[in-house]
């Protein structure tokens, strides 16, 4: 989802940030779960992001509802792939299919502009809303828009480039001419123009990009980011929430869905808005996610920094990073804890 982005680095701050760095570094390890990428450095102009092993999840938890969707979008922007059980990576939610198919994951396939890299979206273009991929053998996809489609294999390795996401440049794979000429038609409606990359499997680095998000949202943490998607590698929306938004909008003509939102994980059976008190987050039996930032839109924040950063944007979902990795399916329980 669309982060508005407020530049509020005040250079004042400068000194407290050093200090919060050095005290992060002085953090106890401990309860290593997934092993951590994230590399401190004595660079002052990045701040060091959490790593799990500073993370404690309680030990009790309550139920608040249950899973009623799980989605991918294996194009950033394209159509929703619906699941009814996944597979939870550091990098977002995968698809559990059959052995010797190539399982499709959330917002790995970026399209961006040839001349200047920089990524498009569904607001450049809406028709890539309805763009498809389907997992096509062990190394190969489809795309397809309305009866056009084209089959390609899924670059393993090649040259690497970076596109321009927002603040970030980040890695991708270039997936060929074939698809690229099979993209810029559709969406241009010319042979070129438009680029399609694939992820390359690597950890993106929002510490000094993203320094006044993390100096406001403390859980947040390089650990978190997913392959192309705005800023977390998972979105939970409570279906409650949109259901209590419509009343709000009143007029049926202007409903939304929880489609809108393009989360991951929608949850049934919570209040409104219940959300905000979520510390963390357990699904099934064994995946734990830490909650770390509310997904700016539609609400407005009464936290002063909060404010500052995200200026009037309204708020619907919570961004959550991985904690500990497990199956998750269609019914499971959702539990929350606090610690
Ligand atoms: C996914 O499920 C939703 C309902 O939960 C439905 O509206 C949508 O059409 C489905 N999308 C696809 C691509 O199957
Ligand atoms: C896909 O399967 C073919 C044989 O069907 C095999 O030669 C190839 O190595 C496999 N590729 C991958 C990426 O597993
Ligand atoms: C970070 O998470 C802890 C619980 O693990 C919570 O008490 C704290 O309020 C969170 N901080 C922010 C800024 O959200
Ligand atoms: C959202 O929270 C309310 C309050 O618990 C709950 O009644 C509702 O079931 C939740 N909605 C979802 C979708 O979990």
């Amino acid at each position: 989802m669309e982060i508005q982005q407020k530049n509020v680095v005040i250079a004042t701050t400068a000194a407290m940030v050093i200090l919060t760095a050095f005290g992060l570094i002085m953090l106890r390890r401990r309860n290593k779960k997934i092993k951590s990428s994230t590399v401190v450095d004595g660079n002052t102009d990045k701040l060091k992001t959490l790593v799990l092993e500073d993370m404690k999840p309680p030990t009790e938890w309550k139920q608040v509802g249950q899973i009623s969707g799980l989605r991918i979008y294996p194009l950033k922007s394209g159509r929703q792939v619906n699941l009814t059980k996944a597979d939870t990576t550091e990098f977002g939610l995968k698809e559990i299919c059959r052995k010797g198919t190539l399982p499709l994951r959330d917002r790995v396939f970026v399209v961006y502009r040839e001349e200047n890299k920089k990524f498009v979206s569904g607001r450049d273009y809406s028709k890539m809303l309805k763009i498809t991929v389907n997992s096509m053998g062990n190394d190969s996809v489809e795309f397809s828009f309305d009866k056009e489609r084209i089959i390609v294999k899924v670059p393993q390795d090649g040259e690497q480039d970076n596109i321009d996401m927002r603040k970030e440049n980040i890695r991708t794979i270039d997936c060929g001419d074939e698809l690229s000429s099979w993209i810029s038609k559709i969406l241009l409606g010319k042979n070129e123009g438009l680029r399609v990359g694939y992820w390359p499997d690597v950890r993106r680095d929002v510490s000094q990009v993203y320094k006044d998000q993390l100096e406001v949202y403390k859980n947040m943490s390089n650990e978190f980011t997913g392959a192309y998607s705005d800023l977390s590698s998972f979105l939970i929306v409570n279906q409650s929430s949109v259901d209590d938004l419509n009343t709000k909008i009143g007029d049926v003509k202007n409903y939304v869905t929880v489609d809108n939102f393009r989360a991951n994980i929608i949850v049934s059976g919570a209040p409104p808005y219940a959300e905000d008190e979520w510390k963390w987050i357990k699904i099934g039996d064994k995946a734990v996610f830490k909650p770390y930032k509310p997904c700016t839109r539609y609400r407005q924040f009464t936290d002063k920094d909060q404010r500052r950063l995200e200026g009037e944007s309204p708020v619907m979902g919570l961004y959550i990073g991985l904690y500990t990795k497990g199956l998750i399916k269609l019914g499971d329980p959702v539990f929350v804890g606090s610690s």
